[in-house]
């Protein structure tokens, strides 16, 4: 366990749909209208339902956030973010990264939230370098945290070991904790 100021950061291994929280967050595409990896994970689990709601709402731009309800998930709300697809890493991917986590923790405030769980947005399918991403995270965070002094507690889930290493070694090296 990790903070930053007032706030824990957790850095865990798992499934994101396992975890119980006020806020998930899911890595959506610009449909809303579910996918694979951790999209279709969290369709299946939470029932129709949110396919619903995210159909009402009507997509989502890249680096926006929209929040729904979980369903039969454990958590309350699912958050829908659109993190960029990685080209070259100078087509705006880091600015669009660092705003679908900063939006999303615009909605947890908004919603009065103390606890998010955030996935490796855009690392899996849409082929962010991990080791880039992390940079972008605890910056986005960071500076989050720093105006807002908000949630409580974020938590990061990786789905497999090396990017939970990864993460681990990351926000060791840059928190004094
Ligand atoms: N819990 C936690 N992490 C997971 C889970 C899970 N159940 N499943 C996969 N991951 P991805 P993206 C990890 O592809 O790169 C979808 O089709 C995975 O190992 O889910 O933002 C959408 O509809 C990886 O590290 O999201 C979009 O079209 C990370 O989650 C597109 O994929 C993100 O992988 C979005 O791609």
């Amino acid at each position: 366990m990790f903070n930053y100021k007032n706030v824990n950061l957790d850095i865990i291994q798992g499934d994101i749909t396992e975890i119980q929280a006020d806020a998930i967050v899911n890595a959506a595409n610009n449909t809303l209208l579910g996918g694979g990896g951790v999209d279709g994970a969290i369709h299946r689990k939470g029932g129709k339902i949110i396919l619903e709601q995210c159909k009402k709402i009507g997509g989502c731009p890249t680096g926006e956030a929209r929040i729904t309800t979980a369903g039969n998930l454990p958590s309350k709300y699912v958050i829908h973010t659109v993190g960029p697809i990685y080209k070259d890493g100078n087509s705006g991917e880091e600015k669009f990264l660092y705003n679908s986590y900063y939006n999303s923790l615009r909605l947890v405030k908004e919603y009065n939230l103390k606890t998010v769980v955030f996935p490796s947005i855009s690392t899996g399918a849409y082929k962010y370098p991990i080791e880039k991403a992390v940079k972008v995270v605890l910056k986005a965070i960071k500076d989050f945290i720093d105006i807002e002094n908000s949630p409580e507690e974020i938590i990061f889930v990786l789905f497999n070991e090396n990017d939970y290493l990864l993460y681990k070694n990351y926000f060791k090296s840059e928190l004094n904790n």
